[in-house]
């Protein structure tokens, strides 16, 4: 009886192999020397700052592409796989971490990756959250270097109120958005791309100027594609020659507020924002807004 098996497990296995070589060596053609090259990019990023608010944060020059998503939609996880880096924003099982805007510099500090916020976390004072909600959406109005928004959904809960309050922003100032559809492992191919088409369906009937994927930072699905689109929006290029000292960008302390500019700013937003969105923030920023320790 186990002899038998065995046979007949071996000539299966003498039959298979040839085709099977030849498939595995086929290179995805989605996968160009500019999506290698900008994933090799990305995973120069460092830790530049925390900022507590938007007048306390990176000078605005340059190109920034900011990350957001509601709590446990896979930010951290998503970051830390593309630039390859376990710690940089640190993936917490513990939801509600990131309370800050935290910059990364991508070789230079004027190429920046930005981690906004989470939302979703509900042990915070409502004043809190409406104080960090009017941050996000200073931040997401007036950043002139913001070339794009890199919004993560869990695959399995697309469109909440937050992802829409995110998407109507973004509209309101004709911002790129990419969206991200995380954790796509959790779903078969069938019914994840039946997601995509639905949301791809919302966001054109947004009249958004966006682009779409799956993504898994388990399995690294869509990696270089979304390494691409970042790359494209902060202006990176195969040469790259954007050569710029990290010292010459002024430490928090020495930044004037931007608060008075942002004021003057007429931006006409409509937004129907309700006020029980919950704002994923711990509360040990401290009175004078000063603590910048990164956390995510
Ligand atoms: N199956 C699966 N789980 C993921 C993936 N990305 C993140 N997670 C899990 O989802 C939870 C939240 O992830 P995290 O990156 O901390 O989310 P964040 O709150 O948005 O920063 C963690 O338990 C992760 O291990 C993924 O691609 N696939
Ligand atoms: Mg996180």
């Amino acid at each position: 009886m186990h002899r038998s098996s065995g046979k007949s497990k071996n000539a299966k296995t003498s039959n298979a192999p040839k085709q099977k070589i030849s498939y595995e060596k086929q290179v995805d053609p989605a996968i160009t020397e500019y999506a290698v090259s900008a994933l090799n990019w990305l995973r120069k990023a460092e830790f530049l700052m925390s900022a507590p608010k938007l007048s306390i944060c990176v000078e605005d020059l340059g190109y920034e592409v900011a990350f957001a998503g509601r709590s446990n939609a896979g930010k951290s996880s998503a970051i830390n796989a593309l630039t390859n880096q376990k710690q940089l924003a640190r993936a917490s099982k513990r939801p509600g971490r990131t309370q800050m805007i935290n910059f990364f510099s991508l070789g230079n500090a004027i190429q920046r990756l930005v981690d906004l916020p989470g939302y979703g976390y509900a042990a915070v004072p409502e004043a809190m959250k409406l104080v960090w909600q009017k941050e996000l959406e200073n931040y997401l109005i007036h950043r002139k270097s913001l070339q794009g928004l890199v919004l993560l959904m869990d695959i399995r809960h697309p469109l909440q109120h937050f992802d829409v309050m995110m998407l109507e922003w973004a509209y309101s100032r004709k911002l790129f958005v990419h969206v991200l559809l995380t954790k796509s492992d959790k779903l078969n191919r069938g019914p994840a791309s039946k997601v995509l088409q639905e949301v791809k369906s919302t966001l054109r009937k947004m009249k958004l100027n966006f682009s779409i994927q799956l993504f898994s930072s388990l399995n690294k699905q869509g990696l270089e594609e979304l390494a691409s689109v970042m790359a494209g929006r902060l202006n990176y290029t195969l040469e790259n020659p954007t050569g710029f000292d990290l010292a010459e960008i002024p430490e928090a302390s020495d930044l004037d507020s931007d608060v008075d500019d942002i004021d003057d700013v007429d931006v006409d937003v409509d937004v129907d924002v309700d006020v029980d969105v919950d704002v994923d923030v711990d509360v040990d920023v401290d009175q004078a807004g000063t603590n910048i320790e990164p956390k995510a």
